[in-house]
């Protein structure tokens, strides 16, 4: 029996062992999903603590490892690792190229090789193909290979993650069969495409388009300012739109590990094709001054509440990414805090979800500690914050979320 056909039966029976390399946001939902539907899942880390505490969860039939050896023991392996970009936002490949490289080392015929990470069209044929075929083994012949970006959606309530559609294409007919056939078990709704490529571009793409109706508002809303139109009010009306129009909101600028990351990996593939897209490289400039515009809307209020006194005190409420999750990768909370740090003015935080941060403790959000300070800012509005009782300090805050409806007190001012 061929070995698609082998591994389509360990599919079908649920004796396939599905091995997940990186448990993290995306890595440790996608294990419980796989042992909910039956199968054993090895998770591989790369710390002993981390596999101590995935372990110590109990968790039947989820085992998790630093020994990459037991690759071997795996019908299924999902590499779920962060593909970050540099400071100059060129992608970097690190995490993915050493989780492949760990995998050819151990590879064997009858694996299915599965990339959920998010990455450049073209990267799996062209960087994870190489390093597997360097084992001599054939890809559809001997193992079989797949693309389907992850779509988890880190604190959200309305979507589990068995059903929120996956987008899957296999390299070719066997990778496609077995990799659809394995998806179909742990996710309500399989979308296969046509492409490797197809697939990488689809998840790129999805981000990309976030990320260009964001600085969109961020932009506009410059004008609402000047016009003296709320542009709060203006998306909320623009939404009664029931065709046509999906609302984006004005914000301190976009954090996160997807939306300020996946862009630059499409524009980066992009260049390389003599495509320049202007489009989405404006649109990252556009939304990377938010945090600038943060800061010198608080030095204008600074000057006319406190003149020129230079030690100013700045405390920021919620300083993750966004509400109700306590992730502060790519948080504009810590670009605004820099920007601070920058011009001399003391800051601290308050954020429910992080206790510290950089050998700084989130403060109690008391009347001690905001009459304490000279500017609230609200970067990240978390629900569990008590905003009318900060309302009713006399303290000037800057409601970058819209908390506050426009207009409540003069002391509540907008981005
Ligand atoms: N943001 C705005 N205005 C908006 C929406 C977001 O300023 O209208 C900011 C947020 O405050 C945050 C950043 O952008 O700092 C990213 O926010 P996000 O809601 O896009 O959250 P993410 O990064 O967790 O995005 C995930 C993505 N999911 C996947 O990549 C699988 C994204 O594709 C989803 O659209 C998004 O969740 C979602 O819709 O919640």
């Amino acid at each position: 029996m061929s070995s698609h056909h082998e591994v389509l039966k360990k599919i079908q029976t649920r004796k396939a062992i599905v091995g997940v390399i990186g448990m993290g946001y995306v890595g440790s939902p996608l294990a419980d999903l796989v042992i909910h539907a039956g199968y054993k899942a090895i998770g591989f880390v790369r710390q002993q603590h981390k596999a101590d505490s995935i372990n110590g969860q109990n968790k039947k039939n989820l085992f998790a490892t630093i020994d990459k050896s037991q690759l071997k023991s795996c019908d299924i392996i999902l590499i779920c690792v962060q593909t970050p970009i540099h400071e100059d936002k060129k992608p970097d490949l690190t995490f993915l190229k050493n989780a492949t490289e760990q995998i050819a080392d151990h590879l064997r015929p009858g694996q299915l090789i599965i990339i959920e990470s998010s990455i450049a069209p073209g990267t799996t044929r062209n960087i994870v193909l190489p390093i597997l075929s360097s084992t001599n083994m054939r890809v559809e012949k001997d193992f079989f290979l797949c693309f389907s970006p992850e779509r988890v959606d880190p604190g959200n309530k309305h979507f589990t993650l068995n059903q929120i559609p996956k987008v899957v294409a296999g390299f070719g007919p066997n990778s496609h069969i077995i990799s659809v056939a394995f998806y179909k078990t742990i996710i309500d709704t399989v979308v296969p495409v046509s492409s490797l490529e197809t697939a990488e571009l689809v998840k790129i793409f999805e981000n990309t388009y976030r990320l260009v109706n964001i600085s969109l508002v961020n932009e506009v809303m410059q004008y609402a300012n000047a016009i003296g139109v709320d542009m709060w009010e203006v998306v909320d009306a623009a939404s009664t739109k029931p065709f046509g129009f999906h609302a984006h909101y004005p914000g301190p600028g976009i954090g996160g590990h997807c939306i300020p990351v996946d862009p630059y990996y499409l524009v980066d593939d992009a260049m390389r094709k003599g495509v320049d897209l202007r489009l989405v490289r404006e649109a990252g400039n556009v939304n990377d001054l938010q945090p600038e515009r943060v800061v010198s809307k608080a030095m204008e209020i600074l000057h006319k509440y406190n003149g020129v006194k230079t030690n100013h005190k700045v405390l920021l409420v919620g300083i993750s990414y966004k509400p109700d999750i306590d992730d502060v990768r790519e948080s504009p909370a810590l670009k605004v805090w820099d920007l601070f740090k920058d011009k001399g003015v003391d800051v601290s935080y308050h954020d429910p979800y992080i206790s510290s941060l950089n050998g700084t403790t989130s403060l109690e959000l008391s009347d001690v500690v905001i009459n304490d300070h000279d500017v609230i800012i609200i970067t990240t509005n978390h629900g569990n914050i008590d905003y009318k009782n900060l309302a009713k300090s006399q303290k000037p805050i800057i409601d970058t979320r819209n908390v506050y409806k426009k207009g409540i007190s003069e002391r509540i001012y907008r981005l």
